[in-house]
């Protein structure tokens, strides 16, 4: 009993706080390695994929995932855009690392390491694939293969494009414009490494006894207000996050000292990413929380930060309530594909061709929120697309938190398939105004019924 009522009052102390939180922003699968990419209005957001099940206790990971927000707290989960399959010239079927995209004259080209062959890169007319091989090799002519990990790029006001990576050291090549080939006319037949200096890098504190410079892996380079920056993981396992800067893209780079420190949720591993989008800067990286600590199967966390005045920036705190507002609103009387959320418990995403990703492995009591929703004067329907091969449930519409005021409740029966999909509706009561909306699935053992969209008329 008195265990009971110790459950409970830690289970009401904690409300405010999963209320709250808004890391890792992907609960449906594990993912590390966050590359953000502002286009168009929108964040799409490139990660690796930690599978849920670690083979021989090591990073175990076959695909890349896309994840896209326009309000930096709800995120449309495009599903895996491309794979260790896209790459027919090896047979490698795990080491799927570090991603990085970049748009260019309408293309985008996602830069991916394949841990043990090299850097590749992939090409699509749109940000969410599909991706093709365009060369049809490795992209990176190193011989130090195995090295070549963790691809950043960034393309500089006049049009030049460098493309960093490396572990332990940095290296870069100049790209031609084609993106897909580079200037073998500097360096090592193109490759030129840079000199690992304790003023460029910081200096190790030689706790593994080899004194050198901080500089690990995960490099992400960019440009902001004629300053370039070098962001990476530091100083090896664990890792903390440090950055260097330089008044010109190749160097000299400056040590400028850590971002983010190491701790206990945090992961051996740490990964930055880091965008300005509408007005603010966001770090993303990625943490262990959502697997309780496993090293091997990571997740995407972002927070919002300033920089200071001089353009250095500050130490920061990895939080679990993540973005706390959004930077736009979520309109519910278009079409909301079901795998657009800010927050989930218990449920998985798939996809196929017919229906795209939609969300899935619906139990219940699980829900999924989506936050600032702005219901304007009122709806009066709530409308989805559902599939179900068992006895089906329900889906409760919720004000503001799964507990929160009922809405209305709409019937879910079976459809005969997992994928015979179909459309339910009904009524929910007429309520104002922005708030964070709840569907809230209920019904008996088992798999419930799938979701692929829904919207409020
Ligand atoms: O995710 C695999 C590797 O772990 C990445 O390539 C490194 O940056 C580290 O995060």
């Amino acid at each position: 009993m008195k265990t009971k009522i110790t459950m409970l009052w830690i289970l009401i102390l904690l409300m405010p706080m999963l209320a709250l939180a808004q890391n890792p922003i992907v609960q449906t699968f594990f993912t590390a390695d966050p590359a953000p990419m502002v286009y168009d209005g929108t964040v799409y957001l490139y990660t690796s994929h930690d599978e849920d099940s670690t083979v021989n206790n090591f990073f175990t990971m076959y695909d890349w995932r896309c994840y896209s927000s326009k309000d930096m707290v709800n995120w449309t989960d495009h599903g895996a855009v491309a794979s260790l399959k896209n790459f027919t010239w090896m047979d490698k079927t795990n080491g799927a690392w570090a991603p990085h995209c970049i748009e260019r004259n309408g293309k985008f080209y996602l830069y991916v390491p394949i841990h043990g062959e090299g850097i590749a890169v992939l090409v699509s007319d749109a940000p969410t694939g599909p991706f093709i091989d365009p060369i049809g090799k490795r992209l990176i002519d190193s011989d130090h293969i195995w090295q070549d990990i963790d691809p950043t790029v960034a393309i500089d006001d006049d049009g030049q494009a460098y493309l960093y990576w490396g572990n332990p050291k940095l290296w870069y090549v100049s790209l031609n414009d084609d993106m897909v080939s580079y200037d073998r006319s500097i360096g090592d037949n193109g490759i030129v490494t840079k000199e690992m200096s304790p003023e460029a890098f910081g200096s190790k504190d030689g706790r593994d006894g080899k004194p050198g410079t901080t500089y690990t892996e995960g490099p992400w380079f960019f440009k902001r207000n004629n300053l370039y920056y070098m962001i990476y993981a530091a100083e090896g396992i664990p890792e903390y996050i440090a950055y260097s800067t330089s008044p010109s893209p190749v160097g000299p780079w400056t040590y400028k000292g850590h971002i983010m420190e190491r701790a206990d949720h945090l992961a051996f591993t740490n990964h930055a990413g880091i965008i300005d989008f509408k007005g603010n800067s966001y770090f993303f990286y990625h943490d262990q929380d959502l697997s309780g600590g496993k090293g091997f199967q990571r997740s995407v966390s972002v927070e919002q930060f300033e920089y200071n005045a001089d353009g250095s920036i500050p130490t920061i705190i990895p939080t679990k309530a993540g973005v706390k507002k959004s930077v736009a609103n979520l309109n519910p009387f278009k079409r909301v594909e079901a795998e657009t959320i800010a927050w989930s418990e218990g449920l998985k995403t798939a996809e196929n061709s017919q229906t795209g990703v939609y969300v899935t492995k619906i139990e219940n009591g699980n829900y999924l929120k989506v936050r600032s929703v702005d219901l304007g004067k009122g709806a009066k329907t709530f409308e989805a697309s559902v599939a179900s091969a068992s006895q089906g449930g329900k889906i409760e519409i919720r004000l503001d938190s799964p507990e929160g005021e009922l809405l209305g409740t709409i019937e879910v029966k079976s459809t005969g398939g997992w994928q015979n999909w179909t459309g339910v509706k009904g009524k929910i009561k007429k309520v104002t105004g922005v708030h964070d909306l709840c569907l809230v699935f209920k019904g008996s053992d088992g798999e419930l019924f799938n979701i692929d969209w829904w919207m409020l008329k």
